[in-house]
């Protein structure tokens, strides 16, 4: 792991190395050789009601749709398994975080209890739920909650999850744990035509006020971002805090290609 201090002040913000090299590849490979070489029989069901929903929201069966198409093309890269019944709708397409990033950054929380603050379709509460000693996902869309409960099912790890479908602006007061994991809304997939994205343009409450939320429940708080996020916003959440917090970025790349950065702040 690559740590260069890039501000003055020291253990405040670091970058440290991405997955773009052919070594974090490689690792992802193997570290999912089990799963990819057992694969599960795959079987036809009927259309439940959920699957009925998800293909009114312009999800088509095959999955191409030329909304989600570019997604479902690189449906292996969001889910291994995905053949294995993974159920998705559209805005879960377009917002699951690919798989061998959600490998890393749960594996920055082992052993600790994660809260999954915007759970989606489940691609990160999966990954925390094989390596935390407990998580709550929580997401205030009930599609959504259902979508991740069968993806977590497919994994065979939905028992290991509390699931709620609420607000987490609301629920808040009453949250606690080690670590807080938030990947909120972007504001759809139009986020990356501006040269930088601001803290302001994050939903349902701009960065700021989302991360003072989390803070209040811990200083442990890990943030999924667009690749074009303004860093020095980010700085600014970390030694502003009081105490300052140590900030390290990470660059998540899947096959060479950046899709997105993780922000993880934590007591110095
Ligand atoms: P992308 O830029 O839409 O895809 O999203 P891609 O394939 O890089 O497109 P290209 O045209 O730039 O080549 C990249 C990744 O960002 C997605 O796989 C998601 O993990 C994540 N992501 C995208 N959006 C719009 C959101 C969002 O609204 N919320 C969250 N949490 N993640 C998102
Ligand atoms: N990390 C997820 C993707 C999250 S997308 C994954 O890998 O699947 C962002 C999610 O935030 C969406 O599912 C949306 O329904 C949810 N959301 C939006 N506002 C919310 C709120 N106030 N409280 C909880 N969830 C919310």
């Amino acid at each position: 792991l690559l740590i260069i201090p890039i501000i003055p002040k020291p253990n405040v913000y670091s970058i440290s190395g991405s997955l773009c090299s052919p070594i974090g590849v490689e690792t992802r490979v193997d570290s999912l050789t089990h799963e990819l070489t057992t694969p599960r029989p795959m079987k036809r069901k009927k259309r439940s009601r959920l699957e009925k929903v998800i293909s009114s929201s312009g999800e088509q069966e095959n999955g191409t749709s030329p909304k989600v198409k570019k997604y479902w093309i690189q449906r292996y890269d969001l889910f291994s398994r995905y053949d294995e019944g993974i159920e998705m709708d559209e805005e879960g397409w377009f917002s699951v975080t690919p798989e061998e990033i959600a490998i890393k950054q749960a594996e920055r929380c082992r052993g600790k209890v994660v809260i999954d603050c915007f759970s989606g379709v489940g691609g990160n509460t999966i990954q925390f739920a094989k390596v935390c000693s407990s998580v709550i996902a929580i997401d205030i869309d009930p599609v959504k909650v259902e979508l991740a409960m069968n993806n977590a099912k497919v994994y065979g790890v939905a028992d290991r999850v509390d699931f709620v479908v609420g607000d987490f602006i609301q629920l808040a007061p009453s949250l606690k744990g080690d670590v807080l994991f938030l990947s909120p809304p972007w504001g759809g997939p139009m986020y990356n035509k501006v040269e930088s994205y601001t803290m302001d343009m994050l939903q349902p409450r701009d960065g700021y006020t989302l991360f003072q939320i989390a803070q209040s429940i811990t200083p442990n708080i890990i943030m999924f971002l667009p690749r074009n996020v303004d860093l020095a916003q980010l700085e600014e959440l970390a030694w502003l805090s009081s105490p300052p917090l140590t900030l390290e970025i990470e660059e998540n790349c899947v096959g060479g290609k950046l899709k997105a950065i993780t922000a993880y702040f934590c007591c110095s």
